[in-house]
């Protein structure tokens, strides 16, 4: 059990579940986003932080002994907003864990870094990164920093590639990417838990019945997801068929790889 485990994004549609679901591994959780989170429970500490004040988020991890960084932009986005919270805010927080001496990191990274596979393709862990937006880019930077610092300052990171998380997948694409809470829950657990885990990047994803993700290389964490999406089967078969030339069925990443560029619609193009 930590002292304080500090969790990042924890106002956000994981962070509010993961609030409950770790809350056994600590004596304290901080709890730290940009927006409110309701009232303080006994085990918690609340501290509003934009990730992108420096200054901030060296007040944020101080005392912590290990992070769960699901904070963030989550979905493509204007370069604005990702630069400050997904580039400028992963490099003030493994600064601010240099400085104060953390050891572990969790890491929320994105099946969008490598959205650009498409789904006939079976990839592992260590395939070159083919992110399909500036959101993806954005997470590549995050797993690349954070082997930086491993390799320099010996933090340890793991990197979920998360796929879907949520209560049940939403489309037929996440029949292959859902994750469930029970088992991402598990795949924090691990990641924060089992020894020497140096730099590790593994798929978040549970016993889908037809995943596109290879684990292999990740097998030191012990990861073992226990849930399937085959149990929602019927109702995402009743749902309207979809093109088979829609990105949803054709690149893993699904329709990240059509969306954007925002920057025109701010004017911000020449
Ligand atoms: P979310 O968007 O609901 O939560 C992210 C939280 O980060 C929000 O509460 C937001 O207020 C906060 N945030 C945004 N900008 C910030 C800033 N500048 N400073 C501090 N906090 C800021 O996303 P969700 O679904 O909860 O995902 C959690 C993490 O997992 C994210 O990093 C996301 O990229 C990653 N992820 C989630 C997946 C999913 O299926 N839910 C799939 C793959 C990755
Ligand atoms: C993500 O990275 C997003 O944060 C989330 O909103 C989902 O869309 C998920 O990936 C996905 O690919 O389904």
């Amino acid at each position: 059990m930590f002292n304080r485990l500090l969790i990042t994004g924890a106002a956000g549609n994981v962070g509010k579940v993961m609030r409950e679901r770790l809350a056994p591994f600590a004596r304290i959780l901080r709890l730290s986003d940009v927006k409110p989170f309701g009232p303080e429970k006994p085990n918690e500490e609340h501290m509003l932080c934009d990730l992108g004040d420096m200054a901030g988020v060296h007040q944020l991890l101080k005392d912590c002994d290990a992070i769960v960084h699901l904070g963030g932009i989550s979905v493509e986005a204007p370069f604005q907003p990702i630069l400050n919270a997904n580039i400028v805010g992963v490099y003030n927080l493994y600064e601010a864990a240099r400085k104060h001496g953390i050891g572990r990191i969790v890491f929320a990274s994105s099946n969008h870094v490598i959205g650009f596979y498409e789904q006939n393709q079976t990839i592992d862990t260590e395939v070159p990164m083919r992110p399909d937006t500036m959101y993806g880019v954005s997470k590549g930077f995050g797993e690349l920093l954070s082997r930086f610092y491993f390799d320099r300052y010996g933090i340890e990171t793991v990197c979920l590639r998360i796929g879907s998380a949520y209560h049940e997948p939403l489309d037929r694409r996440m029949m292959s990417t859902f994750l469930s809470f029970d088992d991402l829950t598990e795949l924090i657990r691990c990641s924060l838990y089992t020894e020497n885990v140096g730099h590790t990047v593994v798929y978040g994803v549970s016993a889908n019945r037809n995943c596109w993700w290879d684990n292999s290389k990740a097998r030191h964490l012990g990861f073992q997801p226990k849930d399937t999406s085959e149990v929602f089967r019927a109702k995402i078969d009743a749902a309207p068929p979809v093109d088979r030339a829609d990105p949803m069925m054709v690149f893993q990443g699904g329709r990240f790889v059509i969306q954007g560029p925002f920057e025109e619609e701010c004017g911000l193009q020449g």
